[in-house]
């Protein structure tokens, strides 16, 4: 009897890190995994490699964080899922790729006129906090930020209202309705999958925010911008549940520490970026960039009211605060246009 006991606690510690290995939901408490969908060089990656190096020096080497860009362990539109599952225990996940399930947070893509990253992140940040969407409760939130407004990169000059006509844009999102209204064809996918659809000439060009050309190098293929500022597009960072439950209340509140901090980080780096991505076309690629009267600015924005009296309404009708939502982040990007 004595002895059987014995080898079944031998052969149970023998199995037992094969067992946690299987598991693909354990943490190896020093090492966690961080997913991300574009490649390397763009902002979500560089915002990851940022959070990333400040968690390892601030927890003093305790944790390692391994980085996985450019879709190598979770592509963009399975970051959410994957993360629940374990598959990663961080993911970074633009959600306007799924406008339905991000429903409150989406907001923000509206076309609201927010000035630029840095004020639409925080604002975002504050509504999260406020309204703690059902979407976000399976996982823990590491922190949230935004694109800088969108414009339009093509390969033929877009002037007025006229020359979008029926012209092929990629965008995604929110920023789907927008072009309709504006008269363009609207070709949805991730920003992943855009660099060969410019390519191959499936688009004539797309609609986000600008530190994209130089990044993904389309201002090699887009010689025009056509500033619109409009909407810009939320992010979210989330982490495995089991995975933040793992780690020790030191580690978590560096993380917590981090939240907003890295949200203004990212704002800034973008904004910045930005224009450094503009300054870079023009210079090194010979870009026009052409920038509409307010006569036209007023005419193009005019046709993106029913937008948001749409979301309201729809809003309403699956039980949330539409209007309220809508008037709040208004009046938090006026304060944070105000401080700064
Ligand atoms: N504007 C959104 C999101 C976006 C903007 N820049 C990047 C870079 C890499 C990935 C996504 C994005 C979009 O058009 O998809």
């Amino acid at each position: 009897m004595y002895t059987k006991t014995l080898s079944f606690i031998m052969v149970s510690l023998l199995l037992l890190p094969l067992l946690i290995g299987a598991n693909p939901s354990s943490v190896d408490s020093a090492t966690l995994s961080y997913a991300n969908f574009p490649p390397a060089p763009t902002f979500p990656c560089v915002q990851m490699e940022r959070w990333a190096d400040e968690v390892e020096e601030r927890t003093d080497g305790e944790l390692t964080i391994n980085t996985f860009p450019g879709g190598s362990l979770l592509g963009a539109k399975e970051m959410m899922d994957g993360v629940i599952q374990g598959q990663a225990d961080i993911g970074c996940l633009c959600m306007a790729y799924q406008p339905g399930r991000f429903k409150i947070t989406n907001a923000l893509s509206l076309p609201l006129r927010i000035p630029n990253a840095l004020v639409a992140s925080q604002v975002l940040l504050d509504l999260y906090n406020k309204y703690d969407p059902e979407a976000f409760k399976k996982v823990k939130v590491l922190t949230m930020f935004t694109t800088a407004p969108s414009n339009i990169m093509s390969k033929k000059p877009v002037r007025n209202l006229d020359d979008l006509q029926g012209l092929d844009l990629r965008a995604s999102g929110g920023a789907a309705q927008i072009l309709k209204e504006w008269g363009a064809n609207q070709v949805g996918m991730p920003m992943s999958e855009t660099p060969e659809a410019l390519q191959k000439g499936v688009v004539q060009g797309l609609f986000s925010s600008l530190e994209v050309m130089k990044d993904f190098k389309y201002a090699e293929i887009c010689k025009y911008i056509t500033m619109t500022k409009t909407v810009v597009y939320p992010f979210s960072v989330v982490m495995n549940k089991d995975s933040w439950n793992s780690l020790s209340p030191d580690v978590q509140k560096v993380m917590n520490e981090l939240c907003r901090e890295q949200s203004k980080w990212t704002g800034n780096y973008m904004d910045q970026h930005v224009q450094d991505s503009i300054k870079w076309s023009k210079e090194e690629e010979n870009v026009e960039v052409i920038h509409l009267s307010q006569k036209q600015l007023d005419k193009w924005n005019h046709l993106l009211k029913p937008i948001t009296k749409k979301w309201i309404e729809k809003a309403n009708e699956q039980g949330l605060p539409g209007k309220e939502i809508v008037t709040d982040i208004k009046a938090m990007s006026q304060k944070y246009i105000q401080d700064q």
